[in-house]
């Protein structure tokens, strides 16, 4: 007959409770909520619940409430982070996920309506702004921020900002995928946000004024 010795598995069953990260607490990421249905809905919230917006990067703990049999919950992203839950299926899974910097989505791969997105990390810087202008006179330009004329840039989403000085001339900035221009007879500020490709000439000119073309390649 086994003898039962309390008093050498109460200090283990002690410890066991009372040590972080032991096998009683394995979940030790910043607790989420996901939730989609019972109706067509989709949601990812914080331990405060609010919506998930952003994050830092870090470890996770995603508790999903699968609460209809025709979604599912699909979490992916940076890092290699891809998880669902069946769309047959209902009931509590809970994932623990590392993200990373970068931008999450979340869906039910059945109804594209249903999804969010949150980021991880900071904000992407803003897109670097050029001064475009035209007038007054016959004159036309691109410049960067610190006021060089624009000749080569690298690729990629710029802010433009215009000020057309003149009622006789236009700004008309156009290349692949671009076509903007101001009104010949307006005058005033436009601003555009456009994305200048790679290895790509791009002009900027006035269609009333002939010589005022001017072209820049991009890197
Ligand atoms: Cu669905």
């Amino acid at each position: 007959m086994r003898q039962f010795r309390p008093l050498i598995v109460l200090p283990l069953l002690l410890a066991a409770v009372l040590v972080p990260g032991s096998a009683s607490s394995a979940s030790s990421g910043t607790p989420l909520t996901g939730t989609v249905g019972p109706g067509f809905t989709i949601t990812l919230k914080n331990a405060g619940g609010a919506t998930v917006r952003q994050l830092d990067p870090g470890a996770y703990t995603i508790t999903v409430h699968d609460l209809a049999d025709i979604h599912n919950f699909h979490l992916r992203g940076p890092g290699a982070v891809n998880q669902a839950t069946s769309v047959e299926g209902t009931g509590d899974v809970t994932w623990d996920v590392t993200f990373v910097d970068g931008l999450y989505t979340y869906k039910c791969d059945v109804h594209g309506s249903m999804h969010g997105s949150f980021r991880v990390g900071p904000p992407p810087p803003p897109p670097p702004k050029l001064n475009g202008k035209v007038g007054p006179g016959k004159t036309i330009s691109l410049k960067t921020a610190s006021g060089g004329s624009v000749k080569g840039l690298a690729h990629g989403v710029y802010k433009v900002v215009v000020r057309d000085a003149t009622k006789k001339d236009n700004f008309h900035l156009s290349g692949l995928g671009i076509n903007k221009r101001t009104g010949v007879a307006f005058r005033g500020s436009k601003t555009w946000t456009v994305t200048f490709r790679a290895g790509k000439k791009y002009v900027y000119r006035s269609d009333a004024t002939k010589k005022l073309l001017k072209t820049f390649k991009t890197a």
